[in-house]
Parts: structure tokens; C-alpha cells; sequence
């Protein structure tokens, strides 16, 4: 779900980076951009975190000063990692400074793994955010993004396992909340009538990345869980049954984007196996064989092509006793053809494992090029980095 962690799963405390070079424009072909002078990262500022700190951090503008805020999460995940319980949560702005905190700060209480069910999301539609968590019993509760002050606690039907927001009816806000257990169930909830259950699936494979969007145009969002993709009121309208479904096959991650400028999406699939591409009707553009992929990405990442590309990382089996596992990264156009992979790459012997990413959007000002940002480790403390772009020089 974006939500997971995913979801933003790109939330590790150290906002190190490495970029991909990746520039691009219209769907159409044009010549590669010059390297832009405004476009290196410069390290604004260092925030170590306090006994606070976590790999768990969640971005959003909590304060409603139109300014991003951080949201650090400490969690215990003793019960297992489906049973997460926050039990600290630390508002700070991106100077550093606390404005708010919730619960006891325990540096033992740092990231476990988990589909960490916690979001910052305007839920009820006035336009400030709440913080929005649940604990291993469904019990949901929700908190002024501005102070932390509780608003609203409600016992959910079930659910515990990540948190993903969609516009289900087309009002425009995205108050129907979905929760997923780990790996078999989810829940469809109204926001708008109280956290009403609209509809909930059994016996389903819901993956890491539940993800909503509007595939047909109508103004309301369809769900992509796992294999399926779902009708507003829950109606199945394609399924890939035949994708990894044991335990330890799953959707785990998703992006959905239109790559060739037909006005028709198209998904990108990790499907912990092979890496998939799918038209919005749910038919198999292609399937690249890899170990086990754990992130799918689709960005304008060659200029010199027509339209997107789609990105994956796999973590490939380790070459013998001793080594780790490494991260295989590749590019594929729509029609799959293999652009780019990170094993032909000078020092490829020196990437990590780790299979952690983002598209940027808008890095370098220029809002149709979009870079890669992949992680290159997390913090074992935990500590957070303020990147953006140096000023412009004429
Ligand atoms: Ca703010
Ligand atoms: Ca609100
Ligand atoms: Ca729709
Ligand atoms: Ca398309």
C-alpha cells in the first residue's frame, strides 16, 4: 500500500542516496538533456535523531503549514511482525526540532520488518492531516496531525497490517481505508460513515503493496490487492491466480503508470519471483524471470526513447556460503527489451543487497525527468538527512 511502507518502505532514517542518471521530456523521442548545474544534492542539514529514533519515519505536511514534517516511529514488534504495536510516536520538523510526542521513547523500538500499519492522511477531508494507526486488535486510532491530541479511537472489523487510502466513490477524497492482515485477508472501510466495513475478502493473496487508481476513468478508484484487481463494491474484474501464492510468494510491490501516452495505465509487478508488466486489462505484457523482485518502478528514465520505462530490483541468491545475496536491478521498455542492468555496471561488486527505491519527480526542476533514488544502507541509529538541489548559477 503506498501506504505500506512500503510502501513507503523508502522511509529508513538515513535519506542517503545514490541517483540513477535519468532524464526525460514528452512521450516523444528527444535528444539526452546536458547535465542541469542545479541538480546536485547538496546536504542542507543533519538531524540526529534523540531516543526517539526509528527507521520507521513517515513524511507529510502535519502542521498545515504547507511544509513537510516528519513523523518518527518506534515500534514493537515482539508478537511477530503481523503485530506490530507503536509504541512511540516523535513529530519533528526538518530542523530537527520536536512538536510533538506520543508515548515513551525506547531505542529498542526501532524498524522489525513489518508492514507498519501507520499513516499521515487528511481523513476526514478538512483539510488538516491526522495521523492514522492501528494496534494488533484493529483498534484504530487517530490523532491531529497538528498537536498528537487523540481524536477518535473505533474497533475495527479486523485488519492490522498496513494502511491504504482511496476515493472508493468518486467524492474526490480518499476516505475509504483499506487493512490487510498478512497474507490472506483485507477490509474496505468508509471513513465518511464512521469507518463503516463496505465490503472485506477472505482466503486472498494480499502481498506487500495493496495500491488504488482509477484504471477506467470513472472518478472512482479501483484496488489492485495482491493479484486482483477489484471494483469499487468489491467485484473482481481480472485476476493473476497463477503468480506466486505460498507464503512466501506474494505481490510485493506495484506502480501504475501510463508508459506510452495511449491514456491507458499499465501496472508494474514485483511478484517476489518474476518481474511483470501488465496492461490495465490485466493482460501479461511481460515476464522477466528473476529470483525473487521486490520493487517495481515505472519513471521517464531514457530520454533518448519514447515514453516510460519500467524499473525492477530483484535480490538475487547469494553465490555461495559466506556471501550476501545481491540486488539486480534492470530497465525494460514497454515491449521488454532489456535497456540497462547494475551487472555491467563499473564497481557492480560493490551493490548491496538492499532493493529499496523511488521514483523522484521534479529533482532538477524539470517535471517530465525522473531519477532513482535507491537506498545504499539504513541507519542503524537512525538519523535524518535533508537533501535538496543546490541553488540555481547562472
Ligand atoms: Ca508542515
Ligand atoms: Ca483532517
Ligand atoms: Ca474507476
Ligand atoms: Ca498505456
Amino acid at each position: 500500500m503506498q501506504s505500506c511502507d512500503r510502501k513507503s518502505r523508502l522511509a529508513s532514517g538515513a535519506l542517503v542516496a545514490s541517483l540513477l542518471v535519468a532524464v526525460g521530456g514528452t512521450y516523444a523521442a528527444e535528444p539526452p538533456a546536458l547535465p542541469r548545474r542545479d541538480s546536485v544534492p547538496k546536504l542542507l542539514h543533519a538531524t540526529e535523531f534523540g531516543d526517539y529514533g526509528s527507521s520507521v519515519v513517515r513524511f507529510g505536511d502535519l502542521n498545515g503549514d504547507g511544509q513537510i514534517e516528519a513523523l518518527v516511529v518506534q515500534e514493537d514488534a515482539s508478537g511477530g511482525q503481523n503485530q506490530i504495536v507503536v509504541t512511540c510516536l516523535t513529530a519533528i520538523d526538518l530542523e530537527g526540532k520536536i512538536l510533538w510526542q506520543v508515548g515513551k521513547p525506547d531505542r529498542r523500538n526501532v524498524w522489525t520488518g513489518g508492514d507498519t500499519p501507520i499513516q499521515i492522511h487528511d481523513i476526514d477531508g478538512d483539510g488538516q492531516a491526522e495521523v492514522i494507526y492501528q494496534d494488533p486488535k484493529s483498534l484504530l486510532t487517530i490523532l491531529d496531525g497538528k498537536t498528537g491530541k487523540q481524536k477518535k479511537q473505533i474497533q475495527l472489523a479486523g485488519g492490522h497490517d498496513c494502511l491504504l487510502f482511496a476515493d472508493l466513490n468518486g467524492s474526490g477524497r480518499a476516505q475509504q481505508m483499506v487493512v490487510k492482515d498478512r497474507y490472506s485477508n483485507f477490509w474496505v472501510y468508509d471513513a465518511a460513515q464512521d469507518f463503516k466495513l463496505l465490503w472485506s475478502k477472505e482466503k486472498v493473496i494480499t502481498g506487500h503493496y495493496p495500491i488504488n487508481f482509477d484504471f477506467n476513468g470513472d472518478g472512482k478508484d479501483e484496488l489492485l490487492v495482491g493479484y486482483r484487481l477489484y471494483a469499487p463494491d468489491g467485484k473482481i474484474l481480472w485476476s493473476h491466480d497463477e503468480f506466486p501464492s505460498n507464503r512466501e510468494g506474494h505481490n510485493d510491490a506495484v506502480d501504475v503508470k501510463d508508459m506510452d501516452g495511449d491514456g491507458r495505465a499499465e501496472i508494474a509487478l514485483a511478484t517476489s519471483e518474476d518481474a511483470v508488466l501488465l496492461d490495465a486489462d490485466g493482460k501479461i505484457l511481460f515476464r522477466k524471470p528473476m529470483h525473487h523482485t521486490q520493487h517495481a518502478m515505472i519513471g521517464r528514465f531514457r530520454p533518448d526513447l519514447p515514453g516510460k520505462q519500467a524499473f525492477y530490483i530483484s535480490r538475487e541468491d547469494a553465490a555461495g556460503p559466506g556471501s550476501s545475496p545481491k540486488a539486480l536491478e534492470a530497465i525494460y521498455t514497454k515491449s521488454g527489451e532489456l535497456l540497462w542492468d547494475n551487472t555491467k555496471q563499473k564497481d557492480a561488486e560493490k551493490d548491496g543487497w538492499l532493493t529499496q527505491a523511488v521514483v523522484v519527480e521534479n529533482w532538477s526542476g524539470n517535471p517530465k525527468e525522473n531519477f532513482l533514488r535507491k537506498s545504499t544502507g539504513i541507519s542503524r541509529t537512525g538519523h535524518l538527512r535533508a537533501l535538496r538541489r543546490s541553488k540555481a548559477s547562472c
